[in-house]
């Protein structure tokens, strides 16, 4: 096979939305219909019940809820499929915006008793930045649900985007009964299962189908046949275009957990998805074909597997193949690195992959120089700068009562620091050993101390500190420079681990007023972006 047909059987995604709307179990269940798993796995693992493939980190399977995202690649009807899970989570959110980086289209889940959340109207705006095609999936139609011309409407009104029904739902809450597929004119009615392990089965036919009418009350009926007149009534058409663009968005709905309307979506979306395209960087396009091998780490994961105790770093390949074994360029240390640990990941289980090609996630073992947003590549002049980063809005002393581990607890952090969980700041002028550590919200500060604790065997304690903002000021500032700055009562100066200085604010108020008393000195969000970052 040429690359070109290789990369045209790419499709790479991610599933996002506000937290527990079912991206998880909607996961597990494009799994179950792909054919990468045989029996679907439940998010909220009770006894006998298998736990899903994405949600493999032990505090996922206690909460259940996602903490991390997750790669999953498996084939289907001759695609080749990268698909990542993402955490909803506001405190995970950094995690969930490298993902969007890496992929080519998005799948949005909504909850349709509840509509359009904040969260996902935050992902939404940052797919629509980087002009990510979206798919939208209308949850829980089995559950007492928005009246769907509402949904739709919404779509319009609060994201701004068009919204084309692909399909539309037969009944709903109890009597959710199926979906219409509005390209085909089918009818699709589902029987539920028992836990949704297995595929739904499924009668197909026209409107007027007998076998199918005869299933249905003539409430319900009638209902949805008076709604797919409106909705034709309106005239929007299916535009491949507009889709592509993020102008448009195809909507299907169903149900993940009773398995309503998962095939629909999965075949719908491989339709009219995107295959990997070209990337701009600096001004110049680098097209996926382009002979030389270049991709960029997106994110870092140690300990995924209990047996190897190692650090994973997933890498999205934009152009080029990938060849194990071969040498290539890594952008941060500027030295030559040879590739010979490369994986492919189902959630986490790997399985070492010879070649990989745009599109693709790949997962490189033993490479402790590499970090989040590194390029990696055959051609030096290739160089991305995708990865964002987020200001920190919680702060938090972690202490270790148990000397004993003092070596397992600073490893245990290191490696946490390099997956970019949590940042450490260093108070100036104090004497104090405890490392402050700073992150996007404070659940990250739980994963921490969980994961210290389940995979370096280090209790640790934590201490509220009492800061809420950080700025940094210009690096090149001196310590006399920085002696003379007059600091609103509460806040102090810091070290990020790069020794670039900051300073801790109790408040969002105090920061302004820090303003306003010390006019030349200037504030940012966030560090400086040095060369290589
Ligand atoms: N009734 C109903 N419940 C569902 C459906 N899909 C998912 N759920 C339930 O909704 C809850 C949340 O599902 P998850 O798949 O974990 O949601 P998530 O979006 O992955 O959540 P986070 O990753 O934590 O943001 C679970 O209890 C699911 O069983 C559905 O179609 N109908
Ligand atoms: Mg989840």
């Amino acid at each position: 096979m040429s690359i070109t047909e290789e990369i045209q059987k790419r499709r790479t995604f991610a599933i996002i939305s506000h937290p527990d709307a079912g991206k998880t179990t909607l996961t597990e269940k494009l799994l179950l219909y792909g054919g990468a798993v045989q029996l679907a796995g439940s998010v909220t693992a009770r006894k006998n019940q298998r736990a899903t493939t994405s949600d493999w980190m032990e505090l996922e399977k206690k909460r259940g809820i996602s903490i991390s995202s997750t790669v999953l690649q498996f084939d289907y009807a001759g695609y080749r499929l990268n698909l990542l899970d993402t955490p909803g989570h506001k405190d995970f959110s950094e995690d969930t915006y490298r993902v969007l980086t890496a992929v080519d289209s998005v799948v949005m889940v909504i909850d349709s008793a509840k509509g359009i959340e904040p969260q996902t109207r935050k992902l939404f705006e940052v797919c629509r930045q980087r002009g990510v095609p979206i798919f939208t999936f209308m949850n829980k139609c089995d559950r007492p649900m928005k009246d769907p011309l509402a949904l739709i409407d919404e779509l319009e009104r609060v994201l701004g985007i068009g919204a084309f029904p692909v399909n539309w739902p037969i009944g709903d809450g109890f009597d959710f009964r199926g979906v219409y597929d509005r390209q085909t004119n089918q009818m699709h009615l589902f029987e539920r299962t028992v836990g949704g392990k297995y595929r739904a089965p499924v009668s197909v036919g026209g409107v007027d189908d007998p076998a199918v009418r005869g299933q249905l009350d003539d409430t319900t009926f009638n209902r949805t046949v008076e709604e797919l007149e409106m909705l034709e009534h309106a005239g929007e058409i299916f535009a491949d275009a507009a889709v592509l663009a993020g102008r448009s968005t195809p909507v299907f709905f169903g149900s993940a957990s009773n398995n309503f309307g998962v095939q629909l979506l999965l075949d719908g979306f491989l339709k009219h998805a995107p295959a990997p395209k070209s990337r701009v960087m600096g001004g110049i396009e680098i097209s996926p074909t382009n002979p030389a091998f270049s991709g960029f780490i997106f994110k870092i994961q140690a300990n995924m597997d209990p047996k190897h105790r190692d650090r994973i770093a997933f890498v999205r390949v934009c152009s080029g193949k990938f060849e194990r074994d071969m040498t290539v360029h890594h952008s941060r240390s500027e030295k030559k690195v040879r590739l010979s640990s490369s994986h492919k990941l189902f959630g986490n289980e790997r399985e070492t992959v010879d070649e990989a090609y745009p599109g693709d996630v790949i997962g490189l073992v033993g490479h402790d120089s590499f970090g989040i947003g590194d390029t990696l590549t055959t051609d030096p002049a290739i160089a991305y700068k995708e990865i964002p980063r987020f200001t920190p809005e919680a702060f938090s002393y972690l202490h270790n009562p148990n000397t004993a581990k003092y070596k397992q607890f600073r490893q245990g952090l290191e490696q946490l620091m390099q997956e970019g969980v949590i940042q450490a700041l260093y108070l100036r002028n104090s004497s104090v050993k405890t490392p402050l550590l700073a992150a996007v919200g404070p659940l990250q500060f739980e994963v921490v101390q969980f994961r210290l604790e389940s995979e370096y065997g280090a209790v640790s304690r934590l201490e509220a500190a009492p800061w809420t903002v950080v700025r940094w000021l210009p690096a090149d500032m001196k310590e006399d420079d920085l002696d003379a700055l007059s600091l609103p009562t509460g806040s102090r100066v810091a070290y990020d681990v790069g020794k670039n200085p900051v300073v801790l604010f109790p408040n969002e108020w105090s920061a302004e007023y820090f303003t306003k008393t010390n006019g030349r000195v200037p504030l940012s969000t966030l560090p400086v972006q040095t060369a290589r970052e």
